[in-house]
């Protein structure tokens, strides 16, 4: 169903028999909400978000590529969360997606302006799908389709803002032990000590080849996320705590407890794709995220 969001921009909701329901903006190709049968909201946006080109909206689900963050000489985390995306009407089958009724398509191809930028032709298809049992389901397909033969090389993440109780409350199972960049060190290697993580103070790290399977487990709101990802090696987790929550025109002051970033990322290997027939239909990654009653 296609309709009318914040200041007039398009947007497509997605409903699931159980009563789970999804909505995608076309600005950015970007979820902003993603309910379950309670119609309890699960992502977090910013009561400041703005909703207006050409600033990304702040929450949901941003799409960087095909930059993540500053690894790059393009603006931070590329431009695909700033641009108008369509709907394809007519979407080929998945196989990832066989058993979902209830998804969109949409497709970004890069402007005349884009291409002065990023000098690559592409096709970037992103399918959004609330699975049977009220998942939420993205799939990425990006195609080389310069004609110049040249393969190109990109970074890109789900920047998934998940909404929770209070962030003193919450942990994550599946990168304990793991080896992480640090941003607010310089990008330095560090590894991870200990047990689940919990947070206390600002967090800005990738997680490199982590598992297929991360679980943030909210114990305020007896909740946890399961995220499961293909193709996409590295887990970004990030909370801008209060002095950078201030800095930030587009997010609340307070709003940090109320919000985790866990995103499954591709950083520290760029991904290359060529043209051409064998490499140039490429499911890049799959990322699908469940949410369960707490774990006892
Ligand atoms: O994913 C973490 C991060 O790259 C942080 O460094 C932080 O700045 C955040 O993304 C938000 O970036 P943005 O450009 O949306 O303000």
């Amino acid at each position: 169903e296609l309709c009318k969001g914040i200041n007039g921009l398009d947007k497509v909701v997605l409903r699931e028999s159980r009563g789970t329901s999804a909505e995608v903006y076309l600005y950015g190709g970007q979820v902003t909400s993603w309910k379950n049968d309670h119609g309890e909201e699960l992502l977090f946006v910013s009561s400041k978000a703005i909703f207006k080109p050409p600033k990304a909206i702040r929450g949901g689900i941003p799409i960087c590529f095909p930059q993540f963050g500053s690894h790059g000489s393009l603006e931070s985390h590329g431009f695909a969360r700033n641009r108008q995306w369509s709907i394809d009407t007519d979407p080929p089958p998945f196989p990832t997606n066989s058993l979902s009724k209830a998804y969109v398509d949409l497709i970004l191809r890069p402007s005349e302006e884009d291409l002065k930028i990023w000098a690559h032709s592409f096709e970037f298809r992103l399918r959004v799908a609330l699975g049977p049992g009220g998942d939420l389901m993205l799939t990425s397909r990006i195609r080389n389709t310069s004609a110049d033969g040249k393969p190109f090389t990109f970074t890109f993440a789900y920047h998934t803002y998940f909404s929770v109780s209070d962030i003193s409350e919450v942990r994550i199972e599946g990168l304990e032990t793991l080896d992480y960049l640090d941003n607010l060190q310089n990008k330095e290697r560090f590894t991870e000590q200990g047990d689940a993580i919990t947070f206390e103070s600002e967090v800005d790290k990738i997680y490199l080849s982590t598992p297929t399977k991360i679980a943030i487990l909210d114990h305020g709101k007896k909740r946890t996320f399961v995220l499961r990802k293909d193709g996409l090696p590295d887990a970004v987790v990030w909370n801008p705590w209060d002095k950078k929550a201030k800095q930030m025109a587009d997010f609340g002051d307070d709003e940090y407890k109320h919000m985790l970033c866990v995103e499954a990322a591709a950083v520290e290997k760029p991904i290359t794709l060529k043209p051409g027939s064998a490499e140039q239909l490429k499911d890049l990654s799959f990322c699908s995220i469940f949410c369960t009653g707490i774990r006892s």
